[in-house]
């Protein structure tokens, strides 16, 4: 009867315990707001492994700080311990329990996984690049321009097919739960049912380099009117041929473009390359101990390459060596879609020369 009232003093212990810890992480380890479809049966394996994280403590120190003060030896008490020799059912049951409990948490993750990933009915493709350190999007069932924020119709399951140009990228948008890295020459594919309309960060998860924390891009979700509306002004944008080379140059340095604008600003501010604005006609030091001015020829070569000359001041190998095919790339696409050619060097330096 004594023994009996100890256990069901800790399992009462342990009981509040295990309440009382589960509602401190939901404090602590609050997750942010659930904002897709695959949020639910992942919060759902999240509140699982918290309830069973605050019931393995609580069994474990309850068990151990009731034996501790309980059980303490009166001062006067010399005498030896009485003499166990194990347990043979309780060590089957803590083999055999934790075992069901852990191949259960195994099985119940791999259900979930599986359900999100799987294709749905509906899906709408958007292609995610990744380069240090800006994002573009391209959305090829929509008319396929590209676009620097991922915008996305609510309540339709999108699968984002995903590659990076340099080094890996993660993409990562804390609401959706899901995440997924991006991994130069192969493709991956992450799904997403956004299931609120709002604005969002995406930031990219996974340590690409120098300017790694500014990787962020604005995630938009619509409804459907409102992501058709876009889709349709998107599309009424001019063809490439119908642009002043200026205007195409500004395009080409954004990040829908070629991505310049991830490390050339064009206000004067500091980046991790040398800013536009000024640049034309600038005297410009070099690492060697050269000086140039910055003329047609200078931009050609520091774009095809960049590690020719080298402004004082900057590193070599940041920026990207393969300019030159992405440029060769583009004219070709820009000549099979439209029948003209375009001159992307001749564009870019257009523009450098308004920036004064
Ligand atoms: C990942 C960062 C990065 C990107 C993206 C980038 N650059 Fe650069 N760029 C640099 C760095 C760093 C330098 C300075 C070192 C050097 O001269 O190579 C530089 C130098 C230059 C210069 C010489 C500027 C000067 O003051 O001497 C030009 C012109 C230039 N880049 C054009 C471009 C164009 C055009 C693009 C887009 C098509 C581009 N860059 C994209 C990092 C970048
Ligand atoms: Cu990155």
């Amino acid at each position: 009867m004594r023994r009996f009232r100890h256990f069901i003093i800790v399992a009462v212990l342990v009981a509040l315990s295990t309440v009382g810890l589960r509602a401190l992480f939901s404090v602590i380890l609050a997750l942010p707001r659930a904002s897709s479809a695959e949020a639910i049966p992942i919060d759902a394996l999240f509140n699982g492994h918290y309830w069973m994280i605050a019931f393995l403590f609580s069994l474990i120190m309850v068990m151990m700080l009731y034996a501790l003060f309980v059980f303490r030896r009166p001062a006067d008490d010399d005498s030896d311990g009485p003499y166990i020799h194990g347990n043979t059912v309780l060590e089957i049951g803590w083999t055999i329990v934790p075992t069901v409990v852990v191949l259960g948490f195994g099985v119940w993750g791999a259900i979930t996984l599986n359900d999100i990933t799987s294709p749905k009915p509906n899906e709408m493709t958007v292609n995610v690049t990744g380069q240090q350190w800006v994002w573009s999007f391209a959305y090829p069932e929509q008319g396929d321009f590209a676009s620097s924020e991922l915008v996305l119709p609510v309540d339709r399951t999108i699968v984002l097919k995903m590659t990076a140009e340099d080094v890996i990228h993660s993409f990562w948008v804390p609401e959706f739960r899901v995440k997924q890295d991006l991994v130069p020459g192969r493709e991956t594919t992450l799904r997403i049912t956004p299931t609120e309309a709002g604005e969002f960060a995406l930031r990219c998860a996974e340590i690409c380099g120098l300017n790694h924390t500014q990787m962020v891009a604005t995630v938009r979700v619509l409804d459907a009117a409102g992501f058709q509306a876009w889709v349709d002004a998107e599309n009424a944008a001019p063809a490439f041929a119908d642009m002043t080379p200026e205007d195409r140059g500004a395009f080409w340095h954004s990040a829908e473009g070629l991505g310049c604008v991830a490390c050339h600003s064009l206000d004067g501010a500091p980046g991790v390359g040398p800013t536009w604005q000024g640049l034309y006609g600038r005297q410009e030091e070099l690492e060697d101990g050269g000086t140039v001015t910055v003329d047609d020829p200078y931009i050609t070569t520091s774009i095809i390459d960049p590690n020719a000359q080298i402004t004082a001041g900057y590193l070599p190998n940041l920026m990207p060596q393969n300019y030159a095919d992405q440029i060769a790339a583009l004219e070709q696409e820009i000549q099979a879609a439209e029948g003209v050619d375009i001159d992307i060097i001749a564009d870019l330096i257009a523009f450098i020369k308004t920036l004064e």
